[in-house]
């Protein structure tokens, strides 16, 4: 066990102080002078407790840290901004100015969650049982500083930070977003610019759509027509494009590097047009189809009576989960149209006890539960306009847990009002107040909130062909959700909630995300 140092010593008890006099301030006069943590933290924090000082980081200021990525990755954003050296020390016995440990946080933070104590004397310290949550408590410090911190070039500070204690962890172990780069392709480098944009918000999960009617999008060794020409147009008619297999991997890498996990989709058995056009003979009728261009749904089957259809399914699933460590392989399942009640059942559990043979659990759009339950560990992503699925409901019941993504709420492609310019308004119009606005544990007819996975932002892009598109879907909608999927249901208040996110447009605004100004929140001046 390390010593604890003369320093961290001082934090600690100058900690327990500060919680004693909060205490007493509550009830027996103004022990402490009355201050509150300033409401800047996207996702709320489940407690913060104010000592009234601050600590303002000076050009000496060092940075130790127990896990050499994270401690990486907060080095590489301050001495960014502020200009300093910051020099970095992995595993030092005593703490520097910020320092970020492994030792010491309380139980009760699990596995991503952290405290994270600033004090004048002691600088910043974050104690996290786990580098996730070590990574969680520098989103949270990060939003402590000026917006300007996030800036890629020198600025001129001061930087300093409020004094107190936060202790955190998530509510949802899933929170998740989701990006389409079937309906138009993008580039790792793109995905990877909105993993860190994710990051900022403690979203935990990426799902990745990679295939749908127009557009395959990743290489499979066993079937490679499917990417050199399942994935050679896209919507509107562009030329596309696909990941390698090394590209999808360096993606799930730099994910994991943001304590991310990668959630791939094969969307079966409808959306497969570009399969279909890929492949000749995974068509019933032994002629491909060509390829698509437009945004219609539901036209598209995969050949339900066909063995090589399941040879296919297994090859391509079977790349894809050696390629993938995280838990799940997402099916999609989602608007069978043009496939029989029957035909889909058939369809379904073939594929789902695939997804099992590799290793993996099941995650599907609510849909699959039509089919019956799915197997042990599965997920049902929710996806509908109302309140009510009847057949995830008992699919829950029997074991399936739920991810969130109502329509009308989390999808992240609906205008937020009749004038956006991008996106599409089937599931309604979703401002900043329709997207905050519910609550993921309480929301479906017998679904309870033990039986709920999390939550997630899907963004599909039809009309989304830009990462400045991306951006301005996403925000402010998505810190939204990933508030709802980390924060307490007690910490729901949209009067505070829009304050919090006001203060985010700095941020964004230092990093050039585009992203829109609703009207329902007051951005500050030059935001
Ligand atoms: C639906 C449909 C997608 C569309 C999306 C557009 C699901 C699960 N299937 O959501 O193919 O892209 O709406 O909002």
């Amino acid at each position: 066990m390390k010593r604890l140092s003369a320093r961290r010593l001082l934090v600690v008890v100058l900690t327990a102080l500060g919680l004693v006099c909060a205490g007493l301030g509550a009830g027996a006069g103004p022990a402490v002078a009355a201050s509150t943590f300033p409401n800047v933290v996207v996702p709320a924090p489940v407690s913060e407790t104010a000592d009234g000082t601050t600590f303002t980081l000076p050009a000496t200021a060092t940075i130790t840290s127990d896990d050499a990525n994270t401690g990486g990755y907060l080095a590489g954003i301050l001495r960014a901004s502020t200009g300093y050296a910051l020099p970095l020390t992995v595993g030092a016995a005593s703490p520097g100015t910020i320092a970020l440990s492994l030792s010491g946080a309380p139980a009760s933070v699990g596995a991503e969650g952290y405290q994270l104590t600033v004090s004048t004397s002691g600088g910043v310290l974050i104690q996290a049982q786990q580098a996730a949550g070590l990574f969680h408590g520098v989103q949270t410090l990060l939003q402590l500083l000026p917006g300007s911190v996030m800036s890629p070039t020198v600025q001129p500070g001061p930087w300093t930070l409020p004094g107190g204690t936060i202790l955190d962890h998530p509510r949802f172990g899933y929170r998740g977003a989701m990006l389409d780069i079937a309906r138009h392709f993008f580039t790792p480098a793109q995905v990877e610019r909105y993993i860190d944009e994710l990051a900022l918000y403690k979203v935990n999960y990426l799902h990745l759509h990679l295939s749908d009617d127009q557009g395959w999008r990743i290489a499979v060794n066993s079937w490679p027509d499917l990417a050199t020409y399942g994935g050679s147009t896209e919507v509107g008619g562009g030329t596309g494009g696909y990941w390698t297999q090394a590209d999808y991997s360096a993606v799930v890498a730099y994910a994991a590097s943001r304590y991310m996990t990668v959630v791939p989709e094969i969307d079966m058995p409808g959306h497969t047009n570009a399969a279909l056009a890929s492949y000749a003979s995974l068509n019933c009728n032994g002629v491909a189809p060509a390829l698509y261009t437009g945004t219609n749904v539901g036209f598209s089957s995969l050949c339900v009576s066909l063995p090589l259809t399941y040879t296919f399914v297994d090859q391509v699933l079977g790349e894809l989960a050696a390629l993938t460590p995280g838990p799940y392989l997402h099916i999609g399942g989602d608007e069978a149209s043009s496939t029989s009640a029957s035909d889909y059942a058939t369809f379904i559990g073939k594929a789902e006890a695939i997804v099992t043979a590799h290793g993996k659990s099941v995650m599907g759009w609510h849909d699959i539960t039509n089919a019956g339950t799915p197997p042990a560990g599965a997920q049902a992503q929710f996806w509908g306009t109302t309140t009510s699925a009847p057949n995830l409901a008992a699919a829950a019941a029997n074991g399936t847990e739920v991810v969130m993504s109502p329509a009308n709420h989390a999808y992240l492609d609906m205008k937020y009002t009749r004038k956006t310019r991008l996106g599409q308004t089937w599931a309604g119009l979703v401002d900043v107040d329709t997207a905050y606005g519910w609550d993921p544990g309480n929301y479906l007819t017998g679904v309870s909130g033990s039986q709920v996975a999390g939550v997630e932002g899907p963004l599909w892009t039809e009309t989304i062909v830009t990462s400045a598109d991306i951006d301005y879907m996403a925000f402010p909608r998505l810190p939204a959700l990933a508030e709802l999927g980390w924060s307490p249901w007690s910490t729901h208040d949209q009067t505070a909630f829009t304050a919090r996110l006001g203060a985010q447009g700095p941020r964004w605004k230092a990093m050039g995300v585009n992203y829109y100004h609703s009207t329902q929140v007051s951005w500050p001046a030059g935001s």
